[in-house]
């Protein structure tokens, strides 16, 4: 039998990109994906959230043009999945250039953190190939690892150390102002500050990031329901819309300045953003439960917080689909299961599930024929670590 010869992402980057350019990369960057394990639908509401940066990785092989005067100073990017080169001018577009005159597809991703990047200092040519596990479109943050990768192969070559929430910050300008989705921090702060072994308390009003140490003996298990939505065509800008009004009608900038909903809430809001405030006030609390439950190793609180987490996404806040109930109820009747929600933006993707290390057998075992007899789906499942942000080495 021939052997099969799985190469990883950072391999399959240096390759494309001698194949491309017919010499060697000087520098490899390496950016996370993320998965949420609690806090959702919070960042965008100056809430908590806690994610972890995961090991399926975007990498970007590169290397800076020799001779920065020569022809037109450009940012090139080939990557395994993209049929066409993304190819940013230096310097980039004006800001505010209208979305017609804008890069389409997965250009206008790097063309935009070019655009966000140059909003702090003149940047260099640079070429690159990029190679990725992370799914897209998969609700792990894809996205937020292209952006950061760029924003780190972009500063890092121009001779700057931004610190990560300035990193994460032109990521999300990126995502917001010239791609169109006006998503949280949640994403760009979770890919850029991962820590190994570790899960982040993000509290998105201060932007600090606070490493939680996973307990010994917990999988975190991403469920991916092979079902895709992206969050720029999804209901997003509406929840984040009637999250704002909420806040506006109660006299609160933000929904996080709530513990509880305030008395004689449903006279002074309409019942649909009332419902999607009281989710926020009970999902910014739950963030801080879970960590207090993962500091006591007490897997089966984690658990309970995680299925609570996903009822109020399911009724409350209106964001789960079909499939994504289906693997969370898949999973938590699984053996060696504490707790299972959908995680990201929702309506399709990815479930996470907290699972015993040691039952991780059983558990997929039992869980992959629930999911595919409830739906006729065949899930895929992958057991994470949790790793170090997004970061950048000189090759040898
Ligand atoms: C998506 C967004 F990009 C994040 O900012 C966050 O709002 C998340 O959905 C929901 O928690 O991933």
């Amino acid at each position: 039998m021939t052997p099969v010869l799985h190469l990883t992402a950072a391999d399959r980057a240096v390759r494309a990109f001698v194949a491309a350019y017919g010499h060697r990369p000087t520098h490899l960057v390496r950016s996370p994906g993320r998965v949420n394990l609690i806090g959702e639908h919070t960042d965008y509401n100056d809430g908590l959230c806690l994610p972890m940066a995961i090991d399926r990785e975007l990498c970007i092989a590169l290397r800076g043009d020799d001779d920065q005067t020569a022809g037109d100073p450009c940012v090139r990017l080939v990557s395994e999945r993209e049929p066409l080169p993304a190819v940013v001018p230096l310097p980039p577009p004006a800001p505010d250039t209208p979305p017609g005159g804008r890069a389409a597809g997965w250009a206008r991703y790097v063309e935009g953190v070019a655009v966000a990047v140059e909003t702090v200092g003149r940047q260099v040519g640079w070429h690159g190939a990029l190679a990725s596990d992370i799914p897209p479109g998969a609700g792990l943050s894809s996205s937020a690892a292209l952006e950061l990768a760029v924003a780190v192969a972009a500063t890092s070559l121009a001779g700057a150390v931004p610190p990560l929430v300035t990193l994460a910050t032109l990521a999300q300008r990126a995502e917001n102002a010239w791609v169109g989705a006006a998503t949280g921090l949640l994403d760009q702060l979770a890919c850029a500050g991962g820590v190994a072994g570790h899960a982040l308390r993000v509290d998105c009003r201060t932007r600090e990031v606070t490493p939680v140490p996973l307990p010994a003996g917990i999988a975190v298990v991403v469920l991916d329901t092979g079902t895709r939505r992206q969050v720029v065509t999804s209901a997003y800008a509406q929840r984040r819309a009637e999250c704002e009004r909420a806040a506006r009608a109660f006299g609160v900038p933000a929904l996080r300045e709530l513990t509880r909903l305030p008395d004689r809430a449903a006279g002074v809001v309409d019942p649909v953003a009332l419902r999607r405030a009281a989710f926020v006030i009970a999902e910014n609390a739950r963030v801080d439960a879970v960590a207090e439950a993962f500091a006591r190793g007490d897997a089966a609180e984690a658990g309970r917080l995680l299925l609570a987490g996903h009822r109020g996404l399911r009724d409350e806040f209106e964001v789960s689909g079909p499939e994504l109930d289906a693997a969370v109820a898949a999973a938590a009747a699984a053996p060696g299961c504490f707790g299972a929600r959908m995680t990201g933006g929702g309506f399709a993707g990815c479930a996470v599930a907290l699972v015993e290390r040691d039952r991780l057998a059983a558990f997929t075992e039992a869980f992959t024929p629930a999911y595919s007899a409830r739906t006729g789906r065949s899930p895929v499942l992958h057991v994470c670590s949790a790793v170090a942000g997004t970061s950048i080495t000189v090759l040898g």
